[in-house]
């Protein structure tokens, strides 16, 4: 009897085992496709599930890594602190772009959907100027996937969505550039990716 339970009790391990494994590589098993989000897969370690936290002042081949806050959970750079990187959260700063990018695991086709919204304190636009999302697939403006302004007073939810064929190692690059001046910029941006090798 003894025997018994024990057996069953292993036997339950093992399918509890290969189940987690299979939900942790957010694999699907029919398409081959991965998913990644950057609020899920948020943390303090740069390249951690293939995502960077970066800033650039003009060009994105110059961009910079993000340093890692460890009270505040936050990548900030000390050129200005209020550019920033939260889970949900991005701000750009006055001349620095926010950059959160996501490098290619192989060749293949990266499928993404995001969702962005201007979260400013002062709802009546007076200091604020909007400001301007885009993706780009490399380092140069003929790269460009998506882009789109927010004006001053739009805090509706905009999807700035799109796909791009990338080969191993390439960069896509989610960049908020604060329009004119910083000021009321934070914005929510969440992304997702649906990446199938080949
Ligand atoms: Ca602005």
């Amino acid at each position: 009897m003894r025997k018994t339970v024990f057996f069953l009790v292993m036997l339950l391990l093992c399918f509890c085992f290969i189940a987690g494994c299979s939900d942790e590589g957010k694999t699907s098993g029919t398409t081959g496709t991965e998913t990644f989000n950057s609020r899920t897969d948020y943390s303090g370690v740069q390249g951690y599930r293939n995502w960077y936290y970066l800033t650039a002042r003009d060009e994105l081949s110059q961009s910079e890594y993000l340093i890692w806050d460890d009270v505040m959970c936050t990548w900030r750079t000390s050129k200005d602190t209020n550019c920033l990187i939260e889970p949900h959260i991005v701000h750009p700063g006055q001349l620095d772009q926010v950059i959160r990018a996501w490098e290619a695991p192989a060749d293949g086709t990266a499928v993404f959907t995001t969702s962005l919204q201007r979260r400013p304190v002062n709802k009546n636009g007076i200091g604020q100027d909007g400001c301007f999302a885009y993706v780009v697939s490399g380092e140069d403006e003929a790269d460009y996937v998506a882009e789109l302004t927010v004006g001053a007073l739009d805090l509706d939810k905009h999807n700035i969505d799109g796909e791009a064929v990338l080969q191993k190692g390439q960069m896509l690059y989610f960049v908020l550039n604060c329009n004119g001046n910083y000021t009321f910029d934070q914005t929510y941006w969440e992304i997702t990716i649906n990446f199938t090798r080949g």
